[in-house]
């Protein structure tokens, strides 16, 4: 593996699942392969999920991590091409990311998209020109499109709790206040149905997800019905697609909810985190025993370890 930006980048994933557990057992077997190696771990938005697994995942691997936000700390950055520089932007990306690649061996890279310009932010801008411009392998911490390491950490989870070989895998929408990237929603389908699961999209109409990420998904727009028999139900909001960036529909009847989950198969209920507690999912389904985000959260050290490590073996 030489970058990390989706489901694509994997030759093998029941081969990725194995290394992953290998990994969990025994999170220092690899202690010395990223001996004097460094990541650069690099935020233009929030994490806290992202930043500490991925950080935790390359000290196992002996490596050095940096960690910069840098659109709090750093130079304003510009990534059209072709401008006259006489703005608030100090520095393209095209020395930015040269730059950081002459001092780090892997960049991890979290750019969110912005919700304005669909053609645009599909384009992945960001992580595509770090690819171009680094010279070095690049990991996405999260791009406009996809969050490919929690993908992987969800399917890890689902691997530990499923209780049949193909369980019925429910992707919900759920009201949130602000506009949200499909990001997560559109690469947890991929994943999921790469993994080989039952996999079930519900959300109100006009939520539709950019059908390349959920061909092999059942769309379901009735919430009741696509939770009947699910063996796990993923919480998840997002903003339109059709209709780009836009909120649509707040409506709280999506709530996920004790009433609802009594319709699933005694499903677990998982969301990638951070959540909005009564707005998502209410207190009693969050802090119910069937609950395992912390559980999502604890195995992305692992989807990044494993990652770091396959892209670490081929460094050399
Ligand atoms: C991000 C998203 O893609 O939905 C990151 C998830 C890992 N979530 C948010 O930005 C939540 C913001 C909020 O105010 O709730």
């Amino acid at each position: 593996m030489r970058h990390f930006t989706s489901v694509h980048d994997v030759q093998d994933l029941n081969q990725l699942l194995k290394e992953a557990f290998e990994l969990k057992k025994d999170p220092f077997k690899y202690e010395h392969l990223g001996k004097h190696k460094t990541i650069c771990l690099l935020f233009f938005n929030s994490s806290l999920r992202t930043r500490l697994s991925s950080q935790k995942a390359a000290k196992n691997l002996g490596m050095e991590p940096i960690v910069f936000n840098i659109n709090d700390e750093g130079w304003k950055i510009e990534t059209e091409f072709g401008v006259v520089m006489d703005g608030d932007k100090t520095e393209h990306i095209k020395e930015a990311a040269g730059v950081i690649g002459r001092y780090a061996d892997i960049i991890g890279v979290r750019a969110f998209p912005g919700l304005k310009d669909r053609t645009y932010d599909y384009s992945e801008p960001i992580i595509k020109q770090f690819i171009q411009y680094s010279g070095a392998p690049v990991v996405s911490l999260e791009s406009a499109t996809r969050h490919p390491l929690q993908s992987f950490a969800d399917v890890i989870t689902i691997e530990e709790f499923k209780k049949k070989e193909r369980p019925k895998v429910v992707l919900s929408w759920a009201p949130h206040p602000k506009a949200l990237p499909q990001s997560v929603p559109n690469s947890f389908a991929e994943w999921v149905i790469a993994a080989g699961y039952e996999v079930v999209i519900t959300h109100p109409k006009g939520y539709e997800l950019d059908p390349s990420f959920t061909k092999g998904a059942t769309i379901e727009y009735d919430q009741n019905k696509a939770f009947e028999g699910a063996d796990f139900i993923y919480g998840k909001n997002w903003s339109s697609y059709a209709d780009y960036g836009k909120i649509l529909n707040t409506d709280r009847s999506w709530t996920i909810s004790a009433e609802k989950m009594k319709l699933t198969n005694d499903a677990k209920f998982m969301h990638c985190l951070p959540v909005r507690r009564n707005m998502i999912v209410t207190d009693e389904v969050i802090d119910s025993p069937n609950s395992i985000v912390l559980d999502e959260a604890e195995n992305r050290t692992y989807s990044a370890q494993t990652v770091f490590k396959k892209i670490l073996e081929n460094l050399k």
